[in-house]
């Protein structure tokens, strides 16, 4: 660990093996369903105004959170967790992971245990997320990433959202139709990174809203490294996202998380494809 880049020497990795973190033993058939209304009137009993929870929907002092460690259950891919691991690491926070192999997920035991049976998971302290975007909300009004004001907390909002789109169209490709459907994807793809960047050629900041990096620009900063892995040239007719992506990529802990060797090695993907 002490050889570790300085912004990194927080950033903590286990290996799951076979049983380990996050297997229910079959005898106790909780759910992490079983754990919410503790949670939501740990939340409420806390917040006790509406005035209070639209200000921490905003940004949240951390003195209002216990210190707490992250610790993210997934597989060892860079996946959906890209984006929260560069906020985290950008933030100096500390970050357990459990990365659960294929074999061990096939058991059924995690997956039973989850949510909506699927992962990410991320915990800090008690509170247990699923949802890789409702995970970014809730690190962004932490660690101040959710814009100064309501109406930028919903523009930001609004940019996430269409981050997740094409997210999505992104993995329909790489997990159903790689082989066929590539090439189209890449010929469309400008349509669908024109918005971007029109918002950023005429950001003052050179962020998608405000004058402060956000949760939205993290995940479109993790899915435009997918797409330059993908399509090396897509960005060439796009200046404004290519000096988003280098400005982004030389904050200095940001830097140092996509050099970090444990990060590199992760695949983009779950099927190899890229
Ligand atoms: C897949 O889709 O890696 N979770 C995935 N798959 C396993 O049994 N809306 C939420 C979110 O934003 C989407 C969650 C996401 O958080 S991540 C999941 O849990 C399941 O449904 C993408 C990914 N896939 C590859 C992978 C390796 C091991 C498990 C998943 C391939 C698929 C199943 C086995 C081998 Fe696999």
């Amino acid at each position: 660990m002490s050889g570790w880049p300085s912004g990194l020497r927080r950033y903590v990795q286990v290996v799951v093996s076979s049983g380990g973190v996050g297997s229910n033993p079959t005898s106790d058939k909780k759910t992490d369903l079983d754990s919410v209304p503790d949670q939501c009137n740990r939340k409420w009993q806390t917040r006790s105004s509406l005035r209070t929870v639209w200000k921490t929907q905003l940004s949240v002092p951390t003195q209002f959170y216990t210190m707490s460690s992250y610790t993210l259950t997934y597989f060892p891919v860079k996946g959906r967790c890209g984006a929260l691991k560069m906020m985290l690491a950008d933030n100096g926070q500390q970050l357990k992971e459990n990365l659960v192999s294929i074999e061990d997920w096939m058991k059924g035991d995690l997956k039973g245990s989850c949510l909506f049976g699927q992962l990410p998971k991320l915990e800090d302290g008690d509170l247990v997320l699923y949802q890789s975007n409702a995970m970014l909300r809730h690190l962004g009004r932490k660690h101040d990433a959710y814009g100064k004001t309501v109406c930028e907390a919903s523009r930001i909002d609004m940019m996430n959202d269409s981050v997740e789109d094409l997210r999505l169209k992104y993995i329909k490709m790489i997990y159903q139709e790689y082989d066929t459907g590539k090439e189209a994807y890449c010929k469309d793809l400008p349509n669908h990174l024109k918005p971007f960047e029109c918002i950023l050629s005429k950001s003052k900041s050179g962020f998608l809203v405000g004058e402060k990096i956000s949760f939205a620009d993290y995940n479109l900063f993790d899915l435009l490294l997918n797409h330059k892995t993908l399509c090396s040239t897509c960005l060439d007719a796009f200046p404004a996202l290519k000096s988003y992506v280098d400005k982004i990529a030389a904050r200095p802990k940001v830097k140092a998380l996509l050099e970090c060797e444990s990060f590199k090695k992760l695949p983009i993907n779950g099927n190899g494809k890229q």
